[in-house]
């Protein structure tokens, strides 16, 4: 008979609110204990959720990008076991609980003195492995930075530092194993020397900031192995895939990563071992012409500008340390042509406003980007290579109309996507932009309302500019830049007329879309707005 059993997220310790960013099962999947089910990640630890049993997944409790605890369910399964007559769901926890030892409790570091940093309360991980030593002896840290990594065979954690100072003394080496309270660094944290205080390491927190940049951001590589990888720099990989990486003998700082934020999978790992068994031969690359000198990347430059004059130090927000990343690896991957076209938008912009004074009591108010993003809609439909993605060899046509735009907010830039733009009116789209717009600005956009685009628009008309040249926001193949519309005289055949006109920029990977496409594109979408009737054909 068989048996319904909730599986749960185990005791982790310190870590709370920690994101889901993967889920490794699918319902129906066969699992067996102590396979992953899910994969948590927070800015200092990453997590497999393992099974507690074998059996089939019959429910998946949790979301991508969900925030969970320990205790949560995330997997419903149902096992072989016999059981009662009627099935009871039962909640049975990952691991044993964790032995009653009290959490360790955040000692606030004393004024001076040496502080031996201890291991916090890693919930039900004992004895892992030290895998890392990210600091030597005189290095100064600042409180929270990664002291050692530690790592089993399901969880990669972080020791941050207590404590801001100096290293005077590592206590741990690679390989050893530790538990909750082993010391692995003193701190001279100034002040009195001789004092040696007992600290444990901070609880590694996990990030207040809900965005989630990247979120729309998509599946591909943050660069290509090598590229703005600096040496020794750290990779993102769950402890299975480490685990895979070990066995199979694969250094994953060598691996293009495929997931999220950037972060190793699997099938990357796979892919990379497919890659070097099939490689060209040595020989054959020896007698290419050679692609002229330069091309060895060069390590970034490292200037000490205080030299030169004063500077501040100011650290990037977490949503800009994101975005950097899927800018570059965007910018880097994708052959993108910038197509440039004017639209004359006297006539919408003649009845924008008048639809804003009749309906001024109301409060509506129909933005430019809503009639953008309208037009777009109706543009990619025309254009489904427009609407695509890029998935090895294939072109993935999507037949849903999810549209993205970037909003500027205090933190960065993030891009909220309306769902099924193509079903909404001018009207809807304004007030749904307005409060993305605005959840964009209090940094409460969710995850899932940062992701699924199939096209962006990033409208820069508020500010001003010309032209400019957006980057594609990966895995879509095409972005429209919009900048401020001005009066320009424009010749009619007979005389030259003011006409208002809106500069577009069109950024189209060319791998699947030449210019001649991109430009029938933008022209159509210039047609459009000079003569919203258009939409209706
Ligand atoms: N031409 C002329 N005026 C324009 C315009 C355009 N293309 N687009 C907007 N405006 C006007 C608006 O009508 C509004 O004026 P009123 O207040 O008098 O009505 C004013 O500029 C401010 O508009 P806005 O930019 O605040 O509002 P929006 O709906 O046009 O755009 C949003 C919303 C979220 C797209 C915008 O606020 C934003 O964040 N833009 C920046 C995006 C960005 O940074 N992109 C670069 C990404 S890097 O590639």
């Amino acid at each position: 008979m068989s048996q319904l059993i909730e599986v749960t997220v185990p005791d982790i310790g310190d870590y709370t609110d920690v994101p889901v960013i993967d889920i490794c099962v699918i319902v129906g999947d066969v699992v067996k204990v102590d396979d992953a089910l899910v994969t948590l990640e927070s800015d200092k630890a990453t997590m497999d959720v393992p099974s507690s049993a074998a059996g089939v997944v019959r429910e998946i409790r949790v979301a991508l990008g969900e925030r969970i605890s320990a205790g949560a369910v995330v997997v419903v399964l149902e096992t072989s076991e016999q059981a009662a007559v009627t099935p009871p769901v039962v909640a049975v926890p990952v691991a044993a609980p964790a032995p009653a030892v009290a959490a360790a409790v955040p000692v606030a570091a004393p004024a001076g003195g040496a502080v031996e940093v201890k291991v916090p309360d890693i919930g039900d991980y004992h004895d892992v492995p030290v895998i890392d030593v990210c600091v030597k002896v005189g290095d100064t840290v600042k409180v929270d930075d990664a002291l050692v990594t530690l790592e089993s065979d399901k969880a990669t954690m972080d020791v941050p530092s207590s404590v801001a100072g100096v290293v005077r003394e590592i206590r741990v080496k690679l390989g050893d194993k530790v538990s909750e309270g082993a010391v692995v660094v003193v701190v001279d944290s100034g002040g009195d020397s001789a004092a040696v205080a007992s600290v444990p390491a901070a609880p590694a927190p996990v990030a207040a900031v809900p965005v989630v940049a990247s979120a729309p951001v998509p599946a591909v590589p943050a660069a290509p192995p090598g590229v703005g990888l600096a040496p020794g720099a750290r990779t993102h990989a769950s402890p299975s895939v480490r685990l895979l990486a070990r066995e199979l003998g694969v250094d994953l700082n060598k691996v293009t990563a495929s997931g999220p934020k950037g972060r190793i999978l699997k099938e990357d790992v796979t892919a990379y071992v497919k890659g070097v068994m099939t490689a060209v031969p040595a020989v054959a690359v020896a007698a290419a012409p050679p692609l002229g000198g330069g091309l060895d990347l060069l390590p970034w430059p490292k200037v000490d500008f205080a030299k030169f004059g004063p500077v501040e130090i100011k650290p990037l927000a977490r949503i800009k340390k994101i975005s950097a990343q899927n800018l570059a690896r965007n910018w880097v991957m994708i052959p993108a042509v910038t197509y440039h076209e004017d639209a004359d938008i006297t006539d919408l912009e003649a009845f924008r406003v008048a639809m804003n004074k009749e309906n001024e009591k109301s409060g509506l108010k129909i933005t430019m980007l809503a009639f953008l993003i309208k037009a777009c809609t109706v543009a990619l439909k025309k254009f489904p290579e427009f609407n695509s993605s890029l998935d090895g060899d294939n072109l993935v046509l999507k037949q849903y109309c999810h549209v993205a735009f970037a909003a500027d907010t205090p933190n960065g830039l993030v891009v909220p996507v309306i769902k099924n733009a193509d079903q909404k009116s001018v009207a809807q789209l304004a007030i749904e932009s307005g409060e993305l717009a605005r959840k964009a600005r209090d940094g409460k956009l969710s995850p899932a309302e940062m992701s699924g685009a199939c096209f962006t628009i990033s409208s820069l008309g508020g500010i001003g500019g010309t032209y400019f040249s957006p980057i594609v926001n990966a895995p879509e193949v095409a972005i429209l830049g919009v900048n401020k519309s001005v009066m320009k005289p424009v010749w009619n055949g007979a005389a030259f007329a003011p006409r208002l006109i809106l500069p577009l920029s069109l950024s189209a990977d060319h791998r699947v879309i030449d210019g001649a496409l991109a430009t029938r594109f933008n022209v159509f979408i210039a047609q459009l707005l000079a003569d919203m009737r258009r939409v209706l054909l």
